[in-house]
C-alpha cells in the first residue's frame, strides 16, 4: 500500500470507494446492455474529485465521465473502477489510455473484465506504464452487479431467471404481491433489471394492458409474448400499453396475426417451433444480457418451457415471492399435494428479503 499516506488514500478505504462505484453504476440499471454497468470515482487527498458511470452502450465509459469531472485533479490521484478498465477500441476508445493520459497514480479495480477483448489486458497495460494496480476489491459485489453480463460473456447466452409467486402453503399463484397487498414496487423494480420478460399470451385474454416498470424514466424490458398453438381462430391478442409499447410476439402460425398488430408496431416473429433455445438465441443476437421468464397464469406453455429450461440448464436462477395468502383448497384442488423431493435439483446462493406482507427469495440452480 501507499507509504506517504498524504496525497493518497488508505487501502482500508478501497472497499468504501468500490461500493460507491457500484452505487453509481446502478444508476444505469437496465440501460447498458450488451455492456455492463460500471461506476468510477477519482479520489485525491481523501476526497472524491470526480465520479461517473456508464449510461448506455455507445456512450462513453464510466472512467471518461469521472476523469472529465476531475480535470487536472486526476494527476497523482487514485481511480476506483468497479470493472477492469478496457484496453480496446470498441464503440469507444480504451479507458486505459484515458487514465494514463490523466496521469493517475493508482487504479483500484473491483473485478477483471470477462470480455475476452479485455480480460486482464487492461490491467497489464496500466502496470506496464508503472501505475499501481489493485484488483479484486469487493469482487463478489461487483460480480453480482453484472451477473447477467458475466453470464453472457462466459456462456454466449443471456441469463434466464424464472419468476413466480407462491401462497404461504406452497401453491403457485397467478397473483403478484403488488396486487394482493397494494404495497407496490417489488415487481416493477424487478422488471427494471431485465432486458426482456417472457409472458405467455394467455395472460392477456380479455385484457389490453401488460406489466410495466412503474417508475418514471425506468427501463422497460422488451415484452416477449409467446403465442403457441396459434391459428386463425386463436389470434394473437393485441397487448399494448401506449406508454410502454416494447412488445414482440413469437408465434407458430402466421394466420394468427392481425392487421391491428402491425398497425400498433408490434413485431411478430413466426417460428416453426417455439422453445427457449430459439428465444434466448434471439435475445442474445439483440444484445440482451438478461431475460425474465414470468410464471403467471395457468398455462401449459409454462410447463413445457420450464421443464425444457431446467433440463437444458437454460434457466440459471429463480426469484419467488411468498404472498400473504393461504390457499384454502377445494374439491378439485387438493390442499396438501405432497411431493417427494428426492429427485429435486439443489439450489444455492439463496438470498431473501421481505416485509410483513411478502417475502422474496432468490437463488441459483446448482446443476
Ligand atoms: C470500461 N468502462 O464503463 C464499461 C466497460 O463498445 P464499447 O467501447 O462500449 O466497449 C464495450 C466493452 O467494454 C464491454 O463489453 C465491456 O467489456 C467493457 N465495458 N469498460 O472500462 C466501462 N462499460
Ligand atoms: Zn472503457
Amino acid at each position: 500500500g501507499p507509504s506517504d499516506g498524504e496525497s493518497d488514500v488508505r487501502d482500508c478505504d478501497n472497499g468504501f470507494y468500490i461500493r460507491k462505484c457500484v452505487e453509481l453504476a446502478r444508476k444505469a440499471v437496465g440501460f447498458t446492455s450488451p455492456n455492463p454497468m460500471v461506476g468510477c470515482v477519482i479520489v485525491k487527498d481523501g476526497k472524491i474529485v470526480g465520479q461517473g458511470f456508464h449510461p448506455k452502450a455507445g456512450q462513453p465509459h464510466a472512467e471518461v465521465f469521472a476523469l472529465r469531472e476531475a480535470g487536472d485533479m486526476a494527476e497523482n490521484a487514485t481511480a476506483y473502477v468497479s470493472l477492469e478498465p478496457c484496453n480496446h477500441f470498441g464503440r469507444t476508445p480504451p479507458c486505459t489510455e484515458a487514465l494514463i493520459k490523466a496521469k493517475v497514480k493508482k487504479v483500484v479495480v473491483g473485478m477483471v473484465d470477462p470480455n475476452p477483448l479485455v480480460e486482464s489486458k487492461g490491467l497489464a497495460r496500466l502496470r506496464n506504464v508503472g501505475i499501481e494496480v489493485v484488483v479484486g476489491e469487493e469482487e463478489e459485489l461487483c460480480k453480482s452487479l453484472n451477473e447477467a453480463f458475466v453470464h453472457r460473456m462466459l456462456t454466449g447466452k443471456p441469463l434466464l431467471t424464472l419468476r413466480y409467486s407462491l401462497s404461504v402453503n406452497g401453491n403457485f399463484s397467478d397473483l403478484l404481491g403488488d396486487r394482493v397487498t397494494e404495497c407496490g414496487g417489488y415487481y416493477s423494480r424487478l422488471l427494471q433489471e431485465y432486458d426482456s420478460v417472457i409472458l405467455p399470451s394467455s395472460l392477456f385474454r380479455g385484457k389490453v394492458s401488460i406489466p410495466a416498470s412503474q417508475e418514471p424514466g425506468a427501463n422497460q424490458p422488451l415484452r416477449i409474448i409467446i403465442h403457441k398453438d396459434a391459428s386463425s381462430s386463436n389470434k394473437i391478442p393485441l397487448v399494448v400499453n401506449e406508454a410502454t409499447d416494447k412488445v414482440i410476439v413469437f408465434t407458430d402460425n402466421e394466420t394468427a396475426t392481425t392487421p391491428e398488430l402491425a398497425k400498433k408496431g408490434i413485431e411478430t416473429v413466426i417460428l416453426d417451433q417455439i422453445n427457449l433455445d430459439v428465444i434466448l438465441d434471439y435475445c442474445n443476437r439483440q444484445g440482451m444480457c438478461s431475460v425474465l421468464l414470468d410464471l403467471r397464469g395457468n398455462s401449459s406453455e409454462y410447463e413445457e418451457l420450464v421443464k425444457e429450461g431446467i433440463q437444458k440448464k437454460n434457466i440459471s436462477k429463480f426469484v419467488t415471492e411468498i404472498l400473504p395468502i393461504w390457499n384454502r383448497g377445494s374439491e378439485t384442488d387438493p390442499l396438501i399435494p405432497v411431493k417427494s423431493l428426492d429427485q429435486g435439483i439443489q439450489v444455492e446462493k439463496l438470498k431473501s428479503k421481505g416485509s410483513d406482507q411478502n417475502v422474496i427469495i432468490e437463488g441459483h440452480f446448482k446443476f
